[in-house]
């Protein structure tokens, strides 16, 4: 019999580009309504199905694994990997990439812009505006916080971490605190003029608090009542990371009551949802989950997981595998 092409399932649309290239190596099925499947739909397309293209929106946990046996690789265009039981994959031979370095730099960018949009009130100010409300200039209309020589506190120091404190640093002379699991090595830090603090350090010296740390239990709720209460009056807070970091209940309250000046986020708890209470406050700047959208981003994290998918599924060496033992494990005599 001849060999059979693998099947690969793309569970949201991507670029065209992108799935012409699967179609060279693969049958390729798209979810062309990029409809979000709902678990039982995602385990009924995956059936027959030996490589997944995913989002982080896709749950691939052990029930779908178990549900789905055909399946030997998911490759995500996504960095964060939360929504992936990566020890589950990994016990029953399933690989597993990311799509980590593509964009670093892009959704540093965000964040920083994120920021300063929410020390400069630009969101509450351009409302206000179209509201009508605009009728006279005023010596403290939207003033906010400067950003410039301020100090910028990053929880959770990884690339994008890095990324966004030589921003501060090289470009508006930011004071570069951090707060991580492990310091960085001096060969690090030193470029960053960036230091070492304890978490409570850094919630009380931040003027800017940008949060990057990884969705795990470990990190659901870092950022909470507690949390809040630590911080400066006139600080605030940026969430780029995940939902689930912050207590979006918590920071909706300690906005409304001004426990801290403003908020900016990209990420939600329960994302699409929004907490009713972040739609109600003025002094927070709401995104959809866009730092990484650039266009030459949002390509090159594609690309990324298709040349994982290639290389998963033709005995090659996928480029961003999270859990490459699996490789090896192929390469043992039989
Ligand atoms: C993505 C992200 O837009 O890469 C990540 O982890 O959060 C975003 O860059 C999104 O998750 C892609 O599915």
């Amino acid at each position: 019999m001849a060999d059979r092409k693998a099947v690969v399932l793309v569970a949201r649309r991507t670029f065209d580009d992108a799935i012409a290239r699967l179609r060279e190596h693969f049958e390729v099925r798209v979810n062309d309504d990029d409809a979000v499947w709902p678990q039982d739909e995602l385990i009924r397309r995956l059936q027959g199905v030996q490589g997944v293209y995913i989002t982080g929106s896709e749950q691939i946990d052990a029930t779908l694994l178990d549900a789905c046996p055909d399946l030997r690789a998911v490759c995500s265009m996504a960095v964060g990997y939360n929504n992936v039981d990566l020890p589950a994959c990994t016990a029953r031979g399933v690989l597993v990439s990311n799509a980590p370095d593509v964009l670093t730099e892009t959704t540093a960018d965000f964040g920083f812009a994120l920021m300063m949009a929410t020390a400069r009130r630009i969101s509450e100010s351009e409302h206000f505006l179209r509201r009508g409300e605009w009728h006279k200039w005023s010596y403290d209309m939207f003033a906010g916080s400067d950003v410039h020589g301020s100090t910028l506190g990053i929880l959770g120091m990884g690339r994008i971490g890095q990324a966004i404190a030589r921003r501060g640093h090289l470009g508006f002379g930011m004071r570069v605190i951090y707060h991580n699991r492990s310091r960085l090595a001096p060969a690090l830090e030193a470029p960053l003029a960036a230091q070492w603090v304890e978490k409570d350090a850094l919630l009380q010296q931040a003027d800017h608090l940008v949060i990057v740390v990884p969705y795990s239990p470990a990190s659901h709720h870092a950022i909470g009542a507690r949390e809040l209460g630590l911080m400066k009056p006139s600080a605030t807070l940026t969430n780029i990371a995940r939902g689930g970091v912050v207590d979006d209940a918590a920071l909706a309250q300690a906005l409304a009551t001004r426990r801290i000046a403003a908020a900016g986020l990209d990420v939600f708890e329960g994302e699409p949802q929004v907490h009713p209470g972040l739609l109600t406050v003025p002094n927070v700047v709401l995104t959809p989950h866009i730092a990484s959208a650039s266009i030459p981003t949002r390509l090159a994290m594609s690309h990324l997981a298709v040349d994982n998918l290639i290389a998963a599924l033709s005995g090659g060496r996928p480029p961003t595998a999270l859990n490459p033992e699996l490789l090896n494990r192929g390469a043992e005599p039989a």
